[in-house]
């Protein structure tokens, strides 16, 4: 089984019991990710893609040749998009940046006192001909001078807009321990993350519209081909543990005074009193 199901009673109460809380976090320092599937109501969820699609499409035809060529080797060919998000609704959501199933999870991993430090999107799109090479979403922080595992400093939460089949480009996971190396396994210089992954175990995360894929940002995994011929975009947000941060999501400072005590926290270090950035990838 890829995902949780969360039970009728806290899907009601918006709160985790304290055995799936337990599970959960075991499972992500275990295996590197945990998927609650279907946590978000299917009409936010069909609000947010369709708004989203309004965002994405004519950016697109705007920037059709860089994005589906960046010419780095990553996403050529790939038909995936990131696209940063604006701070505004129905993005700004407290169901998305502050969701009661994410944050006791992230305040437990990452300490109460953790950041909201990314506000972003994935999307695969179709007509892609090949995969992402697989990667981690970090770097190393140490590099040869640290070889050793370090705690968990980033989640990342995904939140699929579409219900994610084999046909529509699902995300694929390397999960059980890649997350779990020496810091300097996630350096450029690494061994090829690519060569190994042909030869090791890998999950395509299937899951319905507004799940909720929590990881660890080390875990290895790759964008795959979208056959289909509607976008698969994910929501993806990064939870930090507290530390120095030079701010990069604009929040207008009405905007953020009329967010919860929780959501404020974790915006604090953010570019408060901005105005709403445009979307960019
Ligand atoms: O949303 C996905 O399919 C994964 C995309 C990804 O890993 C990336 O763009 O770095």
């Amino acid at each position: 089984m890829v995902g949780m199901k969360l039970s009728a009673e806290e899907l009601k109460n918006g709160k985790l019991s304290a055995e799936t809380l337990e599970l959960a976090i075991q499972l992500i320092k275990v295996n590197g990710y945990v998927l609650f599937e279907e946590a978000l109501p299917r009409a936010q969820v069909e609000n947010l893609y369709d708004s989203y699609v309004d965002l994405l499409d004519p950016y697109f035809e705007k920037n059709r040749e860089v994005i589906l060529n960046p010419g780095n080797g990553f996403n050529d060919g790939t038909n995936h998009v990131r696209l940063y998000l604006p701070f505004e609704k129905p993005y700004c959501d407290e169901a998305v940046i502050a969701n009661p199933f994410v944050t006791e999870i992230v305040d437990q991993l990452l300490g109460e006192d953790c950041l909201l430090t990314y506000f972003a999107t994935n999307t695969s799109m179709p007509g892609g001909k090949v995969p992402q090479p697989v990667h981690s979403d970090t770097s190393s922080r140490y590099g040869d001078r640290h070889p050793a595992n370090l705690p968990i400093a980033n989640l990342i939460v995904n939140y699929p807009l579409v219900d994610v089949t084999e046909n529509n480009g699902p995300m694929e996971i390397w999960p059980g321990g890649t997350h779990l190396h020496p810091d300097n396994w996630y350096a450029k210089n690494a061994f090829s993350k690519p060569k190994l992954a042909e030869h090791m175990h890998s999950v395509k995360m299937l899951m319905p519209a507004g799940s909720i894929l929590i990881r660890d940002d080390r875990v290895w995994h790759r964008g795959t081909p979208n056959k289909s011929d509607k976008h698969r975009p994910n929501i993806a947000l990064i939870y930090s543990a507290n530390g120095p941060r030079t701010g990069t999501i604009q929040i207008p400072q009405e905007t953020y005074d009329q967010l919860s005590d929780k959501a404020q926290q974790l915006l604090r270090k953010e570019l408060i009193g901005y105005p709403v950035a445009e979307p960019k990838h």
